[in-house]
């Protein structure tokens, strides 16, 4: 088995179709060139003073098992460079994650930007289900529970089984049981070329693979969404001031924390308010 390619240019049907068959697909060319090259040379720059090792995804020494000892991991990248803002936007990302995420809140938000450029002699990430972050929204009616959670994996050079392309279990997003990871035998890799993605389901056992080279890096980032009633990873409305997205899109003000969460159609409350106000109803007009 492998992981289906699709182009970006398919119709959203198909893309649908093919993640929800599998759990997982490759969307080629999800990102034009100009901004993958901007995204590599800011983020290779921004590298340089971001040992690897140095992530500890919020557990301390024990959470370096998870985010790699010779990986290097850092986030807030639309301080690294501006062309991050532009990805947000991005349409055909937008498009499955409004189809996937959309029937269970009114609005979703950015759960994870993040390079994840995995170094030579790095093991085999655990496996796992990006939506385990939040156990108690997926756990009690697995599988059938409600996506809330929807993940990219972006090449920004190529991504080869032998740098360490993520390993993903196809099917498993349907899997009986929860806690099941399966092994590492199951798994294959989702090799990409530049500007290509993996977008994967939240509740699909997946891991980054191992760098088997003796001094090549892989490329890539982590752009994951979350439903807004959780709390994303990353504390994106505190890395962005109003003022630095003060003219961005309605859409990535949104994403990033810088407007308030309305349910509707669904049921449910206001969230994330400012004064008892959605926080854009307090921006001075
Ligand atoms: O680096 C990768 O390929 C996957 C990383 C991942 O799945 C994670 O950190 O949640
Ligand atoms: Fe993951």
């Amino acid at each position: 088995m492998t992981l289906q390619r699709r182009p970006a240019t398919a119709p959203l049907k198909v893309l649908l179709e093919t993640l929800e068959a599998d759990g997982a697909l490759v969307v080629q060319n999800m990102f034009p060139d100009s901004v993958i090259s901007e995204m590599r040379s800011a983020v290779a720059r921004a590298a340089e003073t971001s040992p690897p090792g140095t992530a500890t995804q919020g557990f301390g020494e024990p959470g370096r098992a998870f985010a790699g000892a010779n990986t290097i991991r850092f986030s807030t990248l639309g301080k690294v460079s501006p062309v991050y803002f532009d990805m947000l936007d991005n349409a055909v990302f937008g498009a499955i994650a409004d189809a996937v995420l959309l029937p269970s809140c009114g609005s979703y938000w950015v759960n994870t930007g993040q390079v994840m450029i995995i170094g030579p002699g790095e093991r085999a990430q655990g496996l796992h289900r990006d939506c385990y972050n939040w156990p108690r929204a997926s756990a009690p009616d697995w599988p059938y529970c409600p996506d809330v959670t929807l993940s990219a994996i972006i090449a920004l050079g190529e991504v080869t089984e032998e740098v360490g392309a993520t390993r993903v279990i196809p099917g498993s997003h349907r899997w009986a049981d929860f806690t099941d990871c399966g092994d590492h035998e199951q798994t294959v890799p989702a090799e990409l070329n530049p500007g290509d993605a993996l977008v994967y389901s939240g509740k699909t056992v997946h891991g980054g693979g191992a760098n088997r080279t003796p001094d090549r890096w892989r490329w890539a980032m982590h752009l994951s969404y979350v439903v807004g009633w959780l709390t994303p990873e990353e504390s994106s409305p505190l890395d962005y001031t109003d003022e630095e997205l003060r003219g961005r899109s309605a859409r990535v003000q949104r994403l990033l924390g810088h407007r308030s969460y309305d349910p509707r159609p669904h049921l449910g409350g206001g969230l994330w308010l400012r004064d008892v106000k959605a926080i854009e109803e307090t921006w001075p007009s």
